[in-house]
């Protein structure tokens, strides 16, 4: 394997990296060739500290036997088989464990293989279930600004990313946005959830009373927005918008593509804060990042609302290619295994306090503005250079990789995710060593 150490490519050209400097990438590359556990490899041999779970999807640590083994098996017995018209035993045995897993009442789960693919057939699932209903005006779907909802179009419409969005034409239209959270001057160095903006909810029922509620078909937001940088609800937040959604008949769809599968110290976040949607969707930890899947969770109320007209007519035209794809089903229930064997899906909150504490601890050093954290994510922001956002936290992640540690920045943000089998002394090197960086970094 590691025979990839002293194989450096010899032309970087040809591939079109996504979400990044090319040409900076290109000038210095970054490469990583192996990985175990809690580290990488890096093509120099250095061992590398994984503290972003790969892209928030590494949630068991890296090249864990049982789920390497069961990809093998299945590649060897049933490769593929068709998804449409046709079945295969361990889609449904998949399915079947995710609902008993799940928060109560999603007891159907559609398969993508990704996060943008889920939350585009959750948005085209609510939209079909209201005319379903006989509700066709039901067209209208709700996102926040600052949200990430992939990268496909209906997800961009809805996110509120600028720079996600400002290059791609109209987008859908119908669409509206609730505000973001983020309450800076009110809640900076906040552990957990913030005290103030609970009532940034009610902000949905101006935008109802805008369009009447006849119209609306979905409100769609992240529990805790992760790529904008973590911004995690105020308290009663969520909880409020579940209330209005009910009161006037609007389906509420969680994004946990980030939050599911253990991140918060819960199995999903609609557990972590007790409230539950109507549609969720998931991909990243679903297979431990291992294989591309998303996994699209449904009440059965919704489900059943498409269960009509002849029998020998298909129910909903929507499903990829590789829905349910057997290796990546293999890949899921040796994930789920994983994570019951060794109670990763509860393990961040006994981390939790640690965590806090660790990140808290960064608060006097250069450039901090804030920082944030829930279950086993954190985000440390820092001021940005006068005139030049994102160069200084983009120094931050160089100089982190150089000494060893991965993370990730979007703006001036740093946001940190690591593997749930992280130990506190792993927290502690991990945050000694972002320390020296935020001295190091101009
Ligand atoms: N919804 C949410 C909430 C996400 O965070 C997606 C959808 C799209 O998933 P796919 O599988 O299509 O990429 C995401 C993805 C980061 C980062 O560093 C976050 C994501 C992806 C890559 C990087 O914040 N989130």
């Amino acid at each position: 394997m590691l025979d990839r150490l002293n194989k450096k490519p010899n032309d970087l050209s040809a591939f079109w990296m996504p979400f990044t400097a090319n040409r900076q990438f290109k000038q210095a590359p970054r490469m990583l060739v192996a990985a175990q556990d809690m580290h990488y490899t890096a093509d120099d041999g250095r061992k590398v500290m994984d503290g972003t779970a790969g892209l928030w999807c590494v949630n068991a640590g890296h090249c864990r036997p049982k789920i390497t083994e069961a990809i093998q098996k299945q590649a060897a017995e049933l490769d593929y088989a068709p998804a449409f018209q046709m079945g295969h035993p361990i889609v449904f045995e998949f399915a079947n464990r995710l609902a008993a897993m799940s928060p109560e009442g999603m007891d159907h789960v559609f398969f993508t293989n990704s996060g943008s693919e889920s939350v585009e057939t959750a948005l085209k699932i609510a939209l079909a279930y209201h005319r379903a209903k006989g509700d066709g005006s039901r067209f209208r779907l709700i996102g926040r600004e600052r949200g990430y909802h992939g990268v496909n179009f209906g997800g961009i419409s809805v996110g509120g990313i600028v720079s996600n969005r400002k290059m791609f034409g109209t987008l859908l239209t119908g669409v509206d946005h609730l505000p973001h959270t983020h309450l800076p001057a009110k809640n900076a160095f906040t552990r957990g959830e913030p005290e103030h903006g609970g009532d940034l909810a009610d902000e949905l029922e101006r935008i109802v009373a805008l369009h009447d509620a006849s119209t609306v078909a979905a409100v769609i937001v992240e529990p805790v927005a992760g790529s904008t940088g973590v911004l995690i609800p105020p308290k009663g937040y969520l909880k409020r918008l579940r209330e209005i959604c009910d009161k006037h008949g609007i389906l509420l769809i969680f994004d946990e593509v980030i939050t599911g599968f253990g991140r918060l110290g819960a199995p999903f976040a609609a557990d972590y804060f007790g409230v539950v949607p109507d549609i969720m969707t998931t991909a990243k930890g679903v297979t431990n990042g291992v294989i591309p899947m998303g996994a699209v969770f449904v009440k059965k109320e919704i489900h059943d609302a498409f269960m009509n007209g002849p029998e020998h007519m298909i129910e909903f035209f929507h499903g990829y290619t590789y829905s349910g794809n057997p290796i990546a089903c293999a890949a899921g229930l040796a994930t789920l295994d994983t994570y019951q064997e060794e109670g990763l899906l509860t393990r961040a909150s006994e981390l939790s306090d640690h965590w806090a504490d660790a990140l808290h601890s960064l608060k006097d050093e250069p450039h901090v503005i804030d920082i944030r954290n829930i279950g086993l994510v954190g985000a440390i922001e820092l001021e940005s250079i006068p005139g030049e956002p994102t160069k200084r936290a983009f120094s931050a992640f160089l100089k982190a990789f150089e000494r060893g540690l991965l993370i990730r920045t979007t703006g001036d943000i740093i946001a940190l995710s690591p593997p749930l089998i992280i130990t506190k002394g792993q927290i502690d090197e991990m945050i000694d060593n972002l320390r020296d960086v935020l001295r190091m970094v101009d």
